[in-house]
């Protein structure tokens, strides 16, 4: 599993700002908003308590400090632990936490301590950056979908595409991924290499640059990649005016405590 760096997160409060906005522009709804209408649910003066985790790679320099940030960005109340890992743990549920988030090399969790609920970043940002796509107000009669891969992130989002009833054209570098998601699910496989089609709606999850080559484009396209680095080069967004929805960790952040506030 690809790890966050400090280099990620050194934008990272600009790039929620930015991308929520953007997210307004292309679908009317604002990101905590789309997320309300996603899961039917609502804060309600939840405390959110971050801990820091050493464990594997250790602490993320400014990981801690961007989580609180998308917190209070989107009006809630949060506290970063003084202390680390299992300290860390008993210090933010002696001071109220309500809702713990945390994460070592494997995975960040959300855990509401009030009403169970459990929720895991890489399904979390997989649905909601799919959902920003259903919600394009442009092109919401529009059903194809490419997905560009079909790893942790990829599939929550193969699943909500279908849910939404969109064509689903899948790729991923592995083609024994392709095939397994085939067979799991009533997607169409695609090689953009060798069958060239164009999409308006693209989802990106994958750990490399320049996935998404220019045959894949067409004017005005939207693309919602969570995928670290960014899959599409300047000269492509710029040549194709395309949309790109990407921030390293504030949407998937906010995707995960609606899925584990109570019902709005
Ligand atoms: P994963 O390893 O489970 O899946 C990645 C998939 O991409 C694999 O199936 C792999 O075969 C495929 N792939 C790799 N190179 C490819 C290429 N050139 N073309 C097509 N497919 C290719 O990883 P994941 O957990 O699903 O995460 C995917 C990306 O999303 C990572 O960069 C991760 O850091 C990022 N991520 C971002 C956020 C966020 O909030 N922005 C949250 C979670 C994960
Ligand atoms: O970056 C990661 C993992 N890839 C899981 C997250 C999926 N987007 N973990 C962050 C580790 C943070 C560190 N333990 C800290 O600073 O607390």
């Amino acid at each position: 599993m690809a790890l966050l760096t400090p280099e990620d997160l050194a934008n990272m409060t600009n790039a929620l700002v930015e991308n929520d906005r953007l997210i307004a522009e292309l679908t009317d709804y604002s990101l905590d908003g789309l997320c309300r209408k996603v899961y039917g649910t609502a804060p309600n003066k939840e405390k959110i308590g971050i801990i820091p985790v050493t464990a594997g790679g250790g602490i993320i320099g400014s990981f801690s400090e961007s989580l609180l940030f998308a917190v209070q960005h989107f009006g809630m109340d949060g506290f970063i632990t003084e202390n680390t890992d299992v300290a860390g743990y008993y210090e933010a549920v002696t001071k109220g936490a309500d809702i713990i988030l945390m994460a070592d090399d494997l995975a960040y969790i959300a855990h509401n301590l009030r009403n169970g609920k459990l929720a895991h970043n890489q399904i979390c940002t997989g649905r909601i950056y799919a959902e920003i796509l259903c919600n394009a107000k442009d092109y919401i009669d529009g059903k194809d979908v490419l997905v560009i891969g079909l790893g942790k992130v990829g599939t929550p989002a193969v699943e909500t595409f279908l849910n939404k009833k969109q064509n689903v054209y899948v790729f991923d570098v592995d083609s024994k991924r392709i095939d397994e998601i085939a067979s799991m699910y009533p997607v169409f496989k695609y090689n953009p290499e060798k069958e060239p089609k164009s999409f308006f709606k693209i989802f990106e999850a994958t750990p490399c640059a320049d996935t998404i080559c220019e045959s894949v484009l067409k004017e005005n396209s939207i693309v919602s990649t969570p995928g670290i680095p960014r899959g599409i080069s300047d000269e492509l967004i710029e040549k194709y005016n395309v949309r790109v929805v990407l921030e390293p960790l504030g949407i998937g952040t906010l995707s995960m405590l609606y899925a584990v506030f109570d019902s709005a």
